[in-house]
Order: C-alpha cells, then structure tokens, then sequence
C-alpha cells in the first residue's frame, strides 16, 4: 500500500477569533480617504487627513486570478468614523463577471451589507457578530462600519470573479447610508 501524498502546505492560519489572516503568501491593501473621496457626497472630513485608513483588505488567492473553478478568501476590516453624514464604508463593487455569488461573514463589528442588483434597486442586511450573507451574482456588493469599533468580515469569492469598480465610479449606488439621528437610514439619490 503506498503513503498518501502530502500536498505541500501554503501555511496559511486565520484566528478566528479576529479573522486575521497570516502568511507568506496572504496579500494586503489599504484604502485611504485619499482613494475614496469621490465616492462620498460631502467628501471634506475636518480633522482626518488624506492617509486616514478607511479600510484595509488582507487575502489569499490560492490559484492564479481568472482561473474557472477556484475560491479566494479574504478579511476585510472597516475603521469606525464619518465623512460628513456617511459611515466609513468598501467602495463597492459588481463581479467583473456578473453571475458569481460570494459570501460574506461578520466576525466582529455593526454594519450594513449595501446590496444593489442591475435594475439599480438597493437594500440592506445587517452585519452582526455571526451574521452570514449570500451575495447572489449580478450584485453590486459595500459595506459600512455603522458602529463605534472596527467591523471586520470574512470573504470567500470566484477566483475567476473580477471586481468591476467603474460602474460605480460612473454611477454610484442608488441609496446612500447616512447617519440620521444616531440611526442608518438609506437615502435614495435624487
Ligand atoms: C471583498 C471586497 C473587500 C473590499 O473581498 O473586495 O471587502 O471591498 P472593495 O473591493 O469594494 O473595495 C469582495 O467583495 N471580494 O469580491
Ligand atoms: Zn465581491
């Protein structure tokens, strides 16, 4: 009888308490204000300058980006704070191909899941500690940090999906979650 083979491990850990992600081959980005401005409606944030880290993104892409039939996972931690009435929030995204679903899931934090399908009509669910979300295909996926900590998520997604940010850039979402006494409430843009 021969030994099974063991495949050679990429030593990659999660703790999952924080969703932290390690690793040699564990992939990082940062958004500042700087790169998100354009995407709030009152873009001047006194006191927070242009480094201010919104949100950073640490993943791992166990296969190369558009290969069929492979799975990423990333973390994704948002800083609680404001720009004017708007939280902190993703800039947001359709899959480049539109029919591939991702899930998200909420380790520590308050927030919203902003979806949007292609007719342009948006809703929220509520991210908790333990919430799990199923983003079908065909929808354009944010999220906001509504609370007073930081809001961390696990994200598992195609490998083949493709993150399509210019269609948000050109038109945005259709709603904007604002702070509106102490509650998020979305705003329809006029
Ligand atoms: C997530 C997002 C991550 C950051 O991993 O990429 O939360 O949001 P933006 O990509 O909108 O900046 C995901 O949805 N991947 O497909
Ligand atoms: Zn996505």
């Amino acid at each position: 009888m021969t030994e099974p083979s063991q495949a050679a491990s990429p030593g990659i850990r999660v703790d999952w308490w924080c969703g932290r992600l390690e690793g040699l081959l564990v992939r990082e980005s940062r958004k500042t204000l700087s790169h998100l401005q354009k995407l709030f409606q009152y873009p001047a944030c006194e006191g927070m300058g242009p480094d201010t880290v919104v949100y950073r993104v640490r993943w791992w892409e166990p296969v190369p980006a558009n290969l069929e039939g492979g799975l990423f996972w990333g973390l994704t931690e948002i800083e609680s704070g404001q720009v004017g009435d708007e939280y902190f929030m993703t800039h947001g995204h359709f899959h480049a191909k539109r029919d591939r679903a991702e899930y998200y899931g909420t380790i520590q934090g308050s927030g919203m899941l902003i979806l949007m399908n292609e007719k342009r009509e948006t809703r929220l669910e509520e991210m908790l500690p333990g919430s799990l979300h199923y983003i079908p295909g065909g929808i354009a996926h944010r999220v906001a940090n509504t609370g007073v900590a930081p809001l961390s998520f696990w994200a598992c997604w195609p490998s083949d999906a493709g993150h399509d940010y210019a269609t948000i850039d050109a038109n945005g979402f259709s709603a904007r979650l604002k702070n509106r006494n102490g509650r998020p409430t979305l705003v329809p843009e006029e």
